[in-house]
């Protein structure tokens, strides 16, 4: 019987705003209701699931730190802002060595030229972006299906 894996889904800065305002990048679903559909997306895919979510940026840190102490097998982070300025969160993740997929809502690729570069996306397993909250369901099947072929091994 394999260990049931454990996911975190982390979110940066203002993504807390989601559904209140600038519908036209970032969709009209709030961030609990995107949750909510992903607690049930882990439910099918038997995993089991964190959520959080923080503006700031030590916060997040400390998020990914406790991650590693509590052996959680995954993350699924949209870093919002930090994606393009920190190296506080990358060096976080390199030093869990967990696993993480990065997720945007808009796709970065087609906005303004400082959201082209991200700091964390050579050191993740992938990239979802552009597909709204979609983003976040295809990430959390995606590092699913590779934590659980990994398992296999
Ligand atoms: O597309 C994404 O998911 C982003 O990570 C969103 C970030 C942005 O800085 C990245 O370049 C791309 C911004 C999140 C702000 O979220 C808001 C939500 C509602 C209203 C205002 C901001």
């Amino acid at each position: 019987m394999m260990k049931q894996l454990h996911i975190l889904v982390l979110n940066g800065p203002n993504l807390n705003l989601l559904g209140t305002r600038e519908p036209g990048h970032y969709g009209a679903e709030t961030l609990a209701e995107i949750n909510q559909k992903l607690v049930s997306l882990a439910d099918t895919l038997g995993v089991e699931l964190t959520t959080l979510q923080s503006n700031h940026e030590g916060e997040l840190v400390e998020y990914i730190q406790k991650a590693g102490q509590d052996s959680v097998d995954g993350i699924v982070i949209n870093p919002a802002a930090y994606t393009h300025t920190s190296v506080a969160l990358r060096d976080a993740l390199l030093a869990t060595r967990i696993p993480f997929v990065e997720v945007h809502l808009s796709n970065i690729h087609k906005r303004e030229e400082f959201r082209h570069h991200s700091l964390l996306v050579d050191a993740a397993i992938g990239t979802v972006a552009g597909f709204g909250p979609s983003s976040y369901t295809m990430a959390l099947r995606g590092i699913v299906e590779q934590l659980q072929y990994k398992q296999g091994e």
